[in-house]
């Protein structure tokens, strides 16, 4: 692929909007076109992700936000035919166990029915990578046929070297498990790893 693509990709995710946010599966908008979704335990990096890819600093809040966190919230990315999808991360010790199993229930229902949804952008803290969120995703997206990209947020925080050694471990992980899959190394604050995600959701995306 040609860097001018890739720029071009670049942009056309830059005109990120706001579309709506979700409570439920059955609220979600029309289920046409393509989508692509961000998932992550939460503090894996997700909102900062979603910020540096889109250039905007406050487009998917901070994760401490408490209403915007739990619902699962679409952005158009041109028209709403192109859309990117933040999917709610659990993992905080004050969301009763109920309500975690209700937003699981949710999360398996949009990754396996969901027509429009091309591709899942799995973000995981690349000093602790796959825990059982992960996991739990991985077999999801295999239930639904669904491609993963792997980010390994935060690799500012490993030295070259140990982030390449992670890179290719978890690589050998995910072989086993025999789903399509592909990962990079990624950093928000170093805003290392923007191209290699923009190129994966542009041909998911299939954006021009
Ligand atoms: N060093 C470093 N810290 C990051 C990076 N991305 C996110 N963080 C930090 O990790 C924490 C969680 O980030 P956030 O984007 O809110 O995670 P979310 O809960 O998955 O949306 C925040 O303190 C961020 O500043 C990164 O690329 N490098
Ligand atoms: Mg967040």
């Amino acid at each position: 692929m040609t860097q001018a693509k890739v720029t071009s990709y670049r942009k056309r995710i830059q005109q990120a909007q706001f579309l709506m946010s979700a409570p439920t599966f059955k609220l979600c908008p029309d289920d046409s076109g393509r989508e692509v979704a961000f998932a992550g335990r939460s503090n894996a990096g997700k909102s900062s992700a979603i910020n540096a890819l889109t250039n905007q600093r406050q487009l998917a809040r901070c994760s401490k936000t408490p209403g915007r966190t739990q619902m699962i919230n679409f952005f158009s990315i041109g028209d709403d035919q192109s859309r990117l999808v933040d999917l709610p991360g659990y993992g905080y010790a004050s969301v009763p166990k109920e309500m975690k199993v209700k937003w699981q229930v949710e999360l398996e229902h949009y990754l396996v029915d969901r027509q429009s949804l091309t591709g899942l952008i799995l973000l995981t803290d690349i000093r602790h990578p796959l825990k059982e969120f992960d996991e739990q995703m991985l077999h999801w997206a295999k239930d639904g046929d669904l491609p993963v990209h792997i980010l390994l947020t935060k690799s500012d925080k490993l030295k070259y070297g140990a982030s390449k050694n992670t890179l290719l471990k978890v690589s050998n992980t995910l072989k086993k498990l025999d789903l399509p899959f592909s990962i990079q190394l990624f950093s928000a604050l170093k805003k290392e790893g923007l191209d290699e995600l923009a190129q994966v959701m542009g041909e998911w995306l299939a954006l021009d």
